[in-house]
């Protein structure tokens, strides 16, 4: 299904008038305490949040599935589902695929696709934690940590082959997630586990092309639950500091032991060049995967806020980090989850990039924590929804994307065309 200007302009019109007067009151007030309006709503627009190709259909947990119907079953599916939020919100023009669960087979027709819909090829993604029906060896035991060299040696080739198929698509970046890890004490030698990843690793970042670069996750538990192989920040930056330049730490939200603080990480990692970017997510207890900025706001905010600081510092633009949603969407319509998503981030990138950063350098400088804490809360706590609203009218997008996608009735078209019982690919 694709969503028309015509279809746009009609979901926006009777809106235009309320829009209009909220964001006039909006601009004024941001441009009394002296923001750059013009340039913020420009740094909005080009911002781009990639969807990744396993979160379009309904997700699930160990204990069982809802699906809604309608899901997409092939990737020219995916890339059409994308396409569309695309549409709505301009602010989802790229798409991240996980390979084995979507091969690209014919290259140049799904680049065309994707020229068609507006998107562009973000990190391709390697799966080395199932079992694949045709595959030789199994990495019960792990895979670039696995004792066997045989193991190992299957699990290199299989990501040169996701980078050969995204060099195909346009990419330049890797990314690698890694189950490896153990359930019991004892079961695997922890400096010979490590050490094995790293020359694994080696081998990998040998391998591609030049201008590639790989991106390397950390996760402290699950589905391992005694140790995981990466556990977290520090081992990975360890890793990547030993791979050489084009390798840098990957930071998944729901990654983290609880209330871990994920901007101090995010603010060393800049500081020292090895952050990639972001998976997006939330959650209340561990890796829950729920809808980002659902659950903690305020920390996506500070989050964001180390990040547009940092990258100011370094004189360096935002996309030249990787920003995709990495959630499962098992209760809500997923498509209508990931429209939730990107708006959260995009939310969260808008208070940053409003903040009095003279002003809390100042009371930094004075060790005045009331002001400094007056300075982020006074951003975090401005409404800037007419903000995003007006920029995505720029750009021609819906001026309330959810409700445009259910006065369109989406999901009941797509549910007609595709079917009650399909199931994408994915977890
Ligand atoms: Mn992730």
């Amino acid at each position: 299904m694709q969503i028309t200007k015509e279809q746009l302009q009609q979901h926006n019109e009777p809106q235009l008038k309320k829009h209009q007067a909220q964001w006039t009151a909006l601009r004024q007030q941001l441009e009394e305490r002296g923001v750059d309006v013009a340039s913020t709503l420009q740094q909005l627009r080009q911002f781009q949040v990639a969807i990744p190709s396993w979160a379009l259909g309904t997700g699930g947990t160990r204990f069982g599935r809802f699906p809604i119907g309608g899901a997409p079953l092939n990737l020219e599916e995916k890339m059409m589902d994308i396409g569309m939020l695309h549409a709505l919100n301009r602010s989802s023009g790229a798409i991240s695929l996980h390979i084995p669960w979507d091969i690209p087979d014919n290259a140049a027709h799904i680049r065309a696709l994707a020229t068609e819909l507006d998107l562009r090829f973000d990190a391709v993604n390697s799966n080395t934690f199932q079992d694949q029906p045709d595959q030789q060896r199994s990495y019960r035991f792990g895979s670039l940590c696995h004792t066997d060299k045989e193991v190992r040696r299957q699990a290199v080739e299989h990501n040169l082959e996701v980078v050969r198929y995204g060099a195909e698509l346009g990419t330049n970046v890797l990314s690698v997630w890694l189950s490896d890890g153990s359930n019991f004490p004892g079961q695997y030698h922890m400096q010979g586990a490590l050490q094995r990843t790293l020359e694994s690793l080696q081998s990998i970042y040998a391998g591609m092309p030049d201008d590639f670069l790989l991106f390397l996750e950390y996760k402290p538990f699950e589905p391992a639950f005694y140790a995981t192989v990466i556990p977290d920040w520090g081992t990975s930056f360890l890793l990547v500091n030993k791979l050489g330049d084009r390798a840098r730490t990957l930071v998944d939200l729901g990654h983290h032991l609880p209330n871990t603080n994920i901007e101090q990480i995010v603010s060393t990692l800049l500081a020292e060049d090895r952050l990639a970017g972001f998976h997006f997510n939330d959650s209340k207890f561990a890796d829950d995967d729920l809808t980002t900025g659902s659950i903690k706001p305020y920390q996506l905010f500070l989050i964001f806020y180390e990040l547009v600081d940092g990258m100011r510092r370094k004189q360096r633009p935002m996309q030249d980090l990787g920003w995709m949603i990495d959630a499962s969407h098992n209760i809500k319509d997923p498509l209508e989850d990931l429209l939730q998503s990107v708006d959260a981030i995009l939310l969260a990138y808008a208070q940053a990039l409003i903040v009095d950063t003279p002003g809390l350098q100042q009371a930094q400088e004075e060790n005045d924590p009331v002001l400094a804490q007056e300075a982020l809360q006074d951003a975090f706590r401005t409404d800037l929804r007419p903000l995003l609203a007006e920029a995505r009218l720029q750009d021609g997008a819906a001026l309330s994307p959810i409700h445009c996608y259910r006065e369109l009735q989406v999901r009941k078209n797509l549910i007609a065309a595709r079917g009650e019982k399909t199931i994408a690919t994915g977890l």
